[in-house]
């Protein structure tokens, strides 16, 4: 008779759960005990939940099915929450399991005892406290199913230690086949599709907006092909770089923090807006100014496969609750498409927009290294299917305005822009990809978080390079202090140990490059190393603090 965690867990193996990711506690031994029988989960044993979370969550959005990281009770749930809140502002499917106290002790104060209803009811898709050990099972098949429909996002399994390693029921001599077929595909009917032709054909300024419902795979190569097809430029939104070859001459730009006014305004003269599998969210929509709050001006086509999401901010023309990625397809003539003549000329004045924005400038004079020129020369160095798994911080301003992706490589960041998210991110990356490159980037801010997670890269010999932008500072407040209170320094400096020296002491090939005559050399050895390898950059604040080069 199979236990009830073993049951819980085979329903997640025959979804494709492979690896997991956990900090042990006592809350959940039995579950602990019931992956010693299963070795078709590979346990990647973590040092800080949050880096268990960061973790699974990257494997959710690498694979499209759920991440799953496991952490015990109180502390260990805390501990995990900030990757909960990162998977449902990221739209990424993550489980996360949750040891309990026993039954008889619910709701008594116990030790460590947290009500995660509460707790994670404002940011999980769904809450499941367990309290027959029959449930487990059919509570990680709901949590697959719920944690990857409409917007993807965080599941969290609560499980009382008492109910982990009863003996649960059988149907004959196998489980309960907890198998879900796979979803029928969701496609607008015909006359729409043909309307949305007609609008698509008519457009002289046509745009798309296409966001993360493209990450799927075959996503990419679908949107690309409409974009052909109809020589309609594709912007993305935001953070989602990695979605449409940046160096295509359709590519419109990405909807992030830095958009020059010149450009909104320009998406704004668009006569047809296509939102495609995108929320439309604070940052993509520019805080809600574009495109025109309620109603916008151009037609507006919205297709999102959530029915909350569609027409959530903006009022569409065309609000369509169906997978996005069908609806691409579907509009993608076979032959060549008749096209507005003024067509070519909007295409190009939107390409040159971006291009403009885009271009690398020249490096600032400034004492120590501009990690804007890292990143180029970085850029000039990664094979073409690095996968980039960058912090947040001022740090990565140039990844994102400059680098200029080019798929199958992949911009891994946490859209919600939680620090402390790329190091474990590199980690499950390198994990489910050994065959690519797996490159991180990370101020001296956000590895302080969670570089302790390092350490599986040395003991696993994934050959990760992580990049630390070393400004002793936290950068990126710092930069919105000088804005807001000039020259009034609060809390942004930082004191920093030896990085390289830690990096050599968790057993990793460290360099420590001050000079911008060093970058380059450090980078082809760091690339080269076919080992864990670390470049601490020390980088110049002044760089990051325009009009302020003066005071580093
Ligand atoms: C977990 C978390 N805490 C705080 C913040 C606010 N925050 C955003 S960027 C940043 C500074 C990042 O510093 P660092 O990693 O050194 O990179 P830099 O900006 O200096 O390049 C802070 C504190 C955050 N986004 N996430």
């Amino acid at each position: 008779m199979p236990t009830s965690s073993r049951a819980m867990l085979s329903v997640l193996t025959d979804h494709g759960v492979d690896r997991v990711f956990l900090v042990p506690g006592e809350s959940y031994l039995g579950i602990l005990d019931a992956l010693h029988d299963t070795p078709a989960i590979d346990v990647v044993t973590c040092r800080h939940e949050a880096g268990a979370g960061f973790m699974a969550l990257t494997d959710g959005r690498l694979t499209g099915r759920p991440g799953v990281a496991l952490v015990s009770r109180g502390p260990g749930a805390s501990n995990a929450a900030i990757a909960v809140h990162t998977a449902e502002q990221d739209g990424v499917p993550m489980i996360l399991i949750v040891g309990q106290v026993p039954r008889a002790d619910l709701r008594r104060e116990a030790f460590q005892e947290i009500d995660y209803q509460r707790m994670y009811g404002g940011i999980a898709k769904w809450v499941f406290e367990a309290t027959e050990p029959g449930q487990l099972a059919e509570a990680a098949f709901k949590a697959v199913r719920i944690s990857m429909s409409g917007t993807p996002g965080p599941v969290v399994l609560v499980v009382p230690e008492d109910i982990q390693q009863q003996s649960v029921e059988q149907h004959g001599s196998r489980l309960p086949a907890w198998r879900a077929e796979a979803h029928a595909s969701t496609r607008p009917d015909d006359a729409t599709l043909q309307q949305l032709r007609r609008r698509i054909e008519a457009a002289e300024r046509p745009l798309v907006i296409a966001g993360g419902c493209f990450e799927r795979a075959g996503g990419r190569e679908v949107l690309c092909a409409l974009a052909e097809a109809w020589q309609i430029p594709v912007a993305l939104s935001f953070r989602r770089h990695d979605l449409f070859d940046n160096r295509h001459p359709l590519y419109a730009g990405d909807l992030g923090l830095a958009n020059p006014q010149a450009q909104i305004d320009a998406f704004r003269d668009s006569d047809l807006l296509l939102a495609l599998g995108t929320r439309l969210g604070d940052i993509t929509s520019q805080g809600y100014r574009f495109p025109d709050l309620p109603r916008p001006a151009q037609t507006f086509v919205h297709a999102y496969p959530d029915a909350h999401i569609v027409g959530l901010h903006f009022a569409a023309d065309f609000g369509l609750v169906c997978d996005p990625v069908e609806l691409a397809r579907a509009l993608t003539p076979a032959e060549t498409a008749a096209i507005a003549p003024a067509r070519k000329a909007w295409a190009a004045r939107i390409g040159a927009i971006h291009q403009a924005h885009a271009a690398w400038p020249r490096p600032k004079p400034v004492k120590g290294i501009d990690f804007t020129q890292v990143v180029r020369a970085l850029r000039a160095q990664v094979r073409a299917d690095a996968i980039l798994c960058v912090d947040a911080g001022s740090f990565a301003a140039p990844v994102y305005r400059h680098f200029g992706f080019v798929p199958p490589q992949r911009l891994m960041s946490p859209i919600a822009g939680s620090m402390g998210y790329g190091a474990p991110a590199a980690i499950a990356a390198q994990l489910r990809h050994p065959g690519r490159q797996v490159v991180c980037l990370v101020g001296d801010g956000g590895f302080m978080m969670t570089g302790n997670e390092m350490i599986a890269a040395v003991e696993r010999k994934l050959p990760i390079l992580f990049i630390l932008a070393n400004n002793a500072s936290y950068a990126s407040i710092r930069i919105q202090q000088e804005k807001h209170y000039p020259g009034r320094v609060s809390g942004t400096d930082l004191f920093n140990p030896d990085f390289a020296a830690i990096a050599r002491a968790f057993g990793m090939d460290a360099q420590c490059i001050e000079e911008p005559g060093e970058v380059e050399g450090a980078l082809r050895r760091g690339l080269a190393a076919n080992a864990p390898a670390f470049i601490e950059m020390k980088t110049s604040l002044a760089a990051a603090l325009p009009g302020a080069e003066r005071q580093d």
